[in-house]
């Protein structure tokens, strides 16, 4: 059955509504960044550049990485840009935009997201990198979906126990992520954990300037949780968005993070950009191994 107009919206140039892509315009293999000038800083490594495009904050470059056709997509800030971002690149790969008709043979993408987090743990310092094993996601955007199939209630259990979760907020939803691409991706050098994924920056992630918290004891309740070793290790805004919805689309995905403020400590790193840098290098590196 054809999906109506008014759910799949296109461009009068045929290309899907908030991203302005068109099928061709994008890679199987595609790097989410938050900061849209973070785009050329990848690019500018490209052999060529074959596209661009910008609309809103959503900026995408598609081109040639030492022979590996890769697009480079900012998505800014939260997981409500997420949820755009991966259902628009879905429909532009698994829906016939012509017919809208959903196609018969599925396309994985791949998706690496290069972003930038708080460490929660002493020994996880600024400058490291983290590969994201599982998210838990404190925001709800997932909620809107049917998540019985990827979330782990036992791990959910623990969590809202050891933190005295308060049910006026949404229901944490862990998702774990083991797949080929996190394989490839991650080395001894790397940091692995659960990566929190908040739907702000200020209260949601304990951060206080001139509002009292509703709980000021959460980050160090998250920094404790344990559930048999695997610990909460960095807060964000987008991981558990990706993990989510790749998951439920059919999608494989890896979000890195280069450890700019460690939330444990106080300390942030004396030059983010340099660790962002590094943290580009490394993993297209690993993407054309
Ligand atoms: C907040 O400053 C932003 O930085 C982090 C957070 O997830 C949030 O998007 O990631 P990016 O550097 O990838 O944007």
């Amino acid at each position: 059955m054809a999906i109506k107009q008014s759910e799949l919206i296109l461009n009068p140039d045929g290309s899907i509504y908030h991203l302005n892509l068109r099928p061709e315009n994008i890679a199987t293999d595609i790097i989410f960044v938050g900061d849209q000038d973070r785009v050329d800083k990848i690019t500018q490594l490209f052999d060529n550049i074959e596209f661009t495009t910008q609309k809103r904050e959503f900026k995408t470059s598609t081109g040639i990485y030492k022979g590996k056709r890769l697009s480079v997509i900012s998505t800014g800030i939260g997981p409500d840009n997420i949820d755009i971002v991966l259902n628009e690149l879905d429909a532009l790969v698994n829906i016939n935009l012509e017919t809208r008709e959903i196609k018969e043979k599925h396309t994985a993408l791949n998706i690496v997201r290069i972003g930038t987090s708080g460490s929660l743990q002493k020994d996880i310092p600024v400058d490291s990198f983290l590969l994201s094993s599982h998210a838990i996601d404190l925001n709800g955007m997932l909620h809107s979906y049917q998540v019985d199939e990827i979330s782990h209630p036992e791990i959910e259990e623990a969590f809202v126990k050891h933190t005295n979760w308060s049910a006026k907020k949404s229901y944490p939803l862990v998702i774990a992520n083991g797949n080929d691409l996190a394989n490839k991706i991650i080395s001894d050098t790397i940091f692995q954990g659960i990566t929190a994924t908040a739907g702000g920056f200020y209260a949601p992630q304990g951060r206080i300037l001139r509002l009292g918290l509703q709980d000021e004891y959460l980050n160090s309740k998250i920094d404790s949780f344990n559930f048999n070793g695997i610990r909460i290790t960095n807060l964000e805004m987008e991981t558990s968005a990706i993990y989510g919805l790749s998951k439920l689309l059919g999608h494989n995905a890896v979000s890195m993070n280069a450890i700019i403020a460690n939330r444990a400590n106080g300390t942030f790193s004396e030059n983010p950009y340099k660790v962002v840098e590094n943290l580009i290098e490394y993993t297209l590196q690993k993407l054309i191994e």
